[in-house]
């Protein structure tokens, strides 16, 4: 797969050549570049943004570097169409479904908002998608490409190395994580769960299945979906005295 980010701020973007990502573009599994906005200006001051027409404060960022970056992306790519990811506070969220329709794509190009805004012709006539990672401000489409592009790779077959790992994570079964331990079995007087030194593999699981349950009603019961809960997911919020909480709700 390949993944081409235009920004304002490309010095940002180590984290992508490090770790895990780092290592699968050395495989050639992934392939990100990421481009300088600047470099796609024509004047001497290479301006990248002007002030809003119909006045107000703050700049906005101009049109041409944008459709000119998308031009030379795309003449040097041998892919097919790609999709044009523009990150934005009023996109629609990133969710794990999201992300893995994005890496069912070829070719990914991701654009970087920034200040107060974007002139809208690059939103409507270059973007395919405009994406948020969250309702929380931040300074600058920065973070949200890297959190895209980090998400989507994850489904890059070979990029995570457990392919079930992806598959089976939070969010697509529906359920949060168990906690996890290890050795020691006491630190500081913390006890590790007896259960989980029983050996009892059956009621390991039960425990682990019983906390995922706990922890998803107590902290995204948004999550949590009654009609795909099964027979023993049922018993298991019964004996934690929390099956009317899913139940009742609505
Ligand atoms: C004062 C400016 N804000 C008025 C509504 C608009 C604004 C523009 C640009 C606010 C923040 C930003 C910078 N953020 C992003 O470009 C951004 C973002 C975010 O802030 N949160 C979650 N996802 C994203 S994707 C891009």
């Amino acid at each position: 797969m390949r993944i081409d980010i235009v920004t304002i701020f490309p010095e940002a973007f180590t984290p992508l050549q490090v770790s895990l990502l780092g290592r699968a573009q050395e495989g050639g599994r992934l392939q990100i570049t990421v481009w300088d906005l600047r470099e796609f200006t024509t004047d001497r001051h290479r301006q990248v943004d002007d002030a809003p027409y119909g006045g107000g404060a703050g700049m906005v960022l101009k049109p041409e570097p944008f459709f000119e970056a998308v031009d030379t992306i795309r003449a040097e790519s041998s892919k097919t169409s790609p999709r044009i990811i523009l990150t934005s506070p009023q996109g629609v969220r990133l969710t794990h479904a999201l992300a893995q329709e994005f890496a069912g794509e070829e070719h990914l190009i991701i654009l970087c908002g920034h200040y107060e805004g974007i002139d809208e012709r690059v939103r409507e006539q270059l973007a395919t998608d405009e994406i948020s990672i969250g309702d929380y401000v931040l300074t600058g489409g920065e973070l949200p490409a890297m959190v895209i592009a980090d998400a989507v790779a994850r489904f890059v077959p070979g990029v995570v190395g457990d392919t079930a790992s992806v598959e089976v994570d939070s969010f697509s079964e529906g359920l949060l994580d168990y906690p996890h331990y290890t050795r020691p079995a006491e630190y500081r007087g913390w006890s590790v769960p007896s259960v989980l030194l029983s050996g009892d593999h059956e009621a390991i699981r039960r425990w682990r299945q019983a906390q995922r349950l706990r922890r998803t009603l107590a902290r995204r019961p948004d999550l949590l979906k009654a009609e795909a809960l099964s027979d023993e997911d049922r018993r298991l919020l019964d004996e934690l005295d929390l099956e009317d909480e899913v139940s009742g709700r609505e």
